[in-house]
Order: C-alpha cells, then sequence, then structure tokens
C-alpha cells in the first residue's frame, strides 16, 4: 500500500511564501486523501499494489478499465505530491548553478528568460494542472493531476502546482503572485540533482 511521505521540512518552513495553513491542509488534507484513494482503488487488485507509484502511472493500460480514472487522478495526485515537496525547501531560491544553469542559458538566453516562460505557462493553465521542467529543459503543463509519465515521458525535474487548493488561502485569485512567490523557495539544489541523473 502507498503511504504518505513526509514532508522535509516543518510546515511552517516556508514562512512567507506558501503559510502553515496551506502547507498542512495541501499534505495532510489533499496529498493523504489522494494516497487513501489511491489505495482504495487498488484493494482488489494486490497485483498492481506490488508497483512503484512510477511503474502504475506509467502504463495505465495494464489498470482495469473500472479503477482506470481513479488511479490516473489519485495516483497521478500521490506522484506528484511527493516531487513537490522536494522541489521546495527553506532555504531554496537565488539560481541553480553547473550543468543546469549552462542549459537553462544556452536554451532560453537567460535565466530570466527561462523564469518568465516557465511562470507564463504556469499563470497560463486553465483551471487545475501542474506546470513542469522536463530533462530536455522543455518546459510543458499537465491537468488536473496527470503526470507527465503518462503520456510515455520522463519524470520531470521541476514542478509547480497551480491548482487553487495550493495558493488561494495565501493569495486568493493572484495566481501569478503565489508563482513570482513561488521562486523564492525552488530547491535548485533538488533540480541539479535531478538534472545530474537524468
Ligand atoms: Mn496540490
Amino acid at each position: 500500500m502507498f503511504t504518505l511521505p513526509d514532508l522535509p521540512y516543518d510546515y511552517d518552513a516556508l514562512g512567507k511564501y506558501i503559510s502553515k495553513t496551506i502547507m498542512e491542509l495541501h499534505h495532510k488534507g489533499h496529498h493523504q486523501t489522494y494516497v487513501n484513494k489511491l489505495n482504495a482503488a487498488l484493494e482488489q487488485t494486490p497485483e498492481l499494489q506490488e508497483k512503484t507509484i512510477e511503474e502504475l502511472i506509467s502504463n495505465l493500460e495494464a489498470v482495469p478499465d473500472n479503477i482506470r480514472t481513479a488511479v490516473r487522478n489519485n495516483g497521478g495526485g500521490h506522484f506528484n505530491h511527493s516531487l513537490f515537496w522536494n522541489f521546495m525547501s527553506p532555504s531554496g531560491g537565488n539560481q541553480p548553478s553547473g550543468a543546469l544553469a549552462d542549459g537553462l542559458t544556452e536554451r532560453y538566453g537567460n535565466f530570466q528568460s527561462f523564469i518568465d516562460a516557465f511562470s507564463d505557462k504556469a499563470v497560463a493553465v486553465f483551471g487545475s494542472g501542474w506546470v513542469w521542467l522536463l530533462p530536455d529543459l522543455s518546459i510543458t503543463t499537465t491537468p488536473n493531476q496527470d503526470s507527465p509519465l503518462m503520456s510515455g515521458g520522463p519524470a520531470p525535474l521541476l514542478g509547480l502546482d497551480v491548482w487553487e487548493h495550493a495558493y488561494y488561502i495565501d493569495y486568493t485569485y493572484k495566481r501569478s503572485d503565489y508563482v513570482k512567490a513561488w521562486w523564492h523557495i525552488v530547491n535548485w539544489p533538488e533540480v541539479e540533482k535531478r538534472f545530474s541523473e537524468k
């Protein structure tokens, strides 16, 4: 059975950028619910419970019709949020270095142009979804709790949750303010590590 991973920092650690209230509701509420519903969906299929979350959502065709949507939504939710907590850090912000910095500069001209391109896509997601940086340093979005893995893509290097539950209590409808604030807590060493392992 799948379990809720611990946050790698305290609920109040992201301070003025994402409140303790949001972090608690998002982790103990939303993420836990995805885990619970995923486990409930897989109750009758013990062979699928043996798979990793990556294996499960990379091959949704192997999931029986009657639970495929539940596994897609809740398995995606579990995988995406498990990554998301690690994409942030109370000591985050600033800029990446090394090969990742070089790659982003080569592709986008400069670091700020990358930030602008990613932020524009995040703000433009209609409804609920995610924006991702992929290992080839392209930027893509997915609706709902879909992952790039579901369409045969690689696991992302970085991603931002733009569901209203991720920001509404702190930023109301101003998603662009949330996106702007989020860059202050991005865990670049984690992204660099994922880029070097790609
Ligand atoms: Mn979320």
